[in-house]
C-alpha cells in the first residue's frame, strides 16, 4: 500500500528545506586569515558563489575590519576619512559572517585600515543566480559583459554538490522506508 499523499507532501516539504539549507555553501575569505598578505582577486576567481552562500572573514580585529561598499569605493579605497563614503555596511567583530543574498550581483569589500585596501585588502564577489528556484527573474537582464560568471567546472569544483546531493538520497531512503513501516 502507497504512503498517503499528505505525508508524502510533509515528506517532499522537509526534503527541499533540508536541501536548501545544504546547498549553501559557508567560505573562509582567502581561505586563512583576512589580511594583506593574501590575494583576493585570485582567491574570488577559484569560486563559483550563488545567492545564500556565506562569506567568513577572520581577522584581528584591532588590525583590520571588512567594510562593504560601492564599486567605486571598491577602487578607489577612499573612504572620505570618516570611513562612510561609499559604505553601504560594516563589519569588525573579526569574524565576520556575511551572506551574499542577492543573485545576480557583485559585492565589494575593502578593509578600511590605513593603506590596507591599497595593500590589496579588498575582494569582489560575483554572485550567479542561487538555488533557490530562480526566485523573480523576468528581467532577462544578461551578465556584465566582460565578467566570467564561474560556470560550474565540469570536474563538480569544490563546491558541495555530491555532500548535498548524498545527503538527500540519504534522507528520501529513510523517509521512504519510515512510511513503508507505518503503512
Ligand atoms: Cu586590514
Amino acid at each position: 500500500m502507497p504512503p498517503s499523499p499528505p505525508l508524502q507532501l510533509v515528506a517532499l516539504l522537509l526534503l527541499s528545506l533540508l536541501l536548501r539549507s545544504a546547498t549553501a555553501a559557508e567560505y573562509t575569505v582567502g581561505d586563512g586569515p583576512w589580511d594583506t598578505g593574501t590575494n583576493y582577486a585570485t582567491w574570488s576567481d577559484k569560486h563559483a558563489f550563488l545567492a545564500g552562500d556565506i562569506l567568513v572573514f577572520q581577522y584581528v580585529r584591532s588590525q583590520h575590519n571588512v567594510l562593504q561598499v560601492t564599486e567605486a569605493t571598491y577602487r578607489s579605497c577612499d573612504t572620505g576619512g570618516g570611513g562612510v563614503a561609499g559604505v553601504i555596511k560594516s563589519y569588525d567583530t573579526g569574524y565576520d559572517r556575511v551572506q551574499l543574498t542577492e543573485p545576480n550581483a557583485t559585492y565589494w569589500f575593502i578593509c578600511d585600515f590605513p593603506g590596507h585596501c591599497l595593500g590589496g585588502m579588498r575582494l569582489a564577489v560575483k554572485v550567479a543566480a542561487g538555488g533557490g528556484g530562480g526566485g523573480g527573474g523576468g528581467g532577462g537582464s544578461p551578465p556584465p559583459s566582460g565578467v566570467p560568471l564561474h560556470p560550474p567546472a565540469a570536474g563538480g569544483a569544490g563546491r558541495s554538490q555530491w555532500p548535498a546531493w548524498g545527503l538527500t538520497l540519504a534522507v528520501l531512503l529513510v523517509v521512504f522506508h519510515y512510511c513503508i513501516i507505518i503503512f
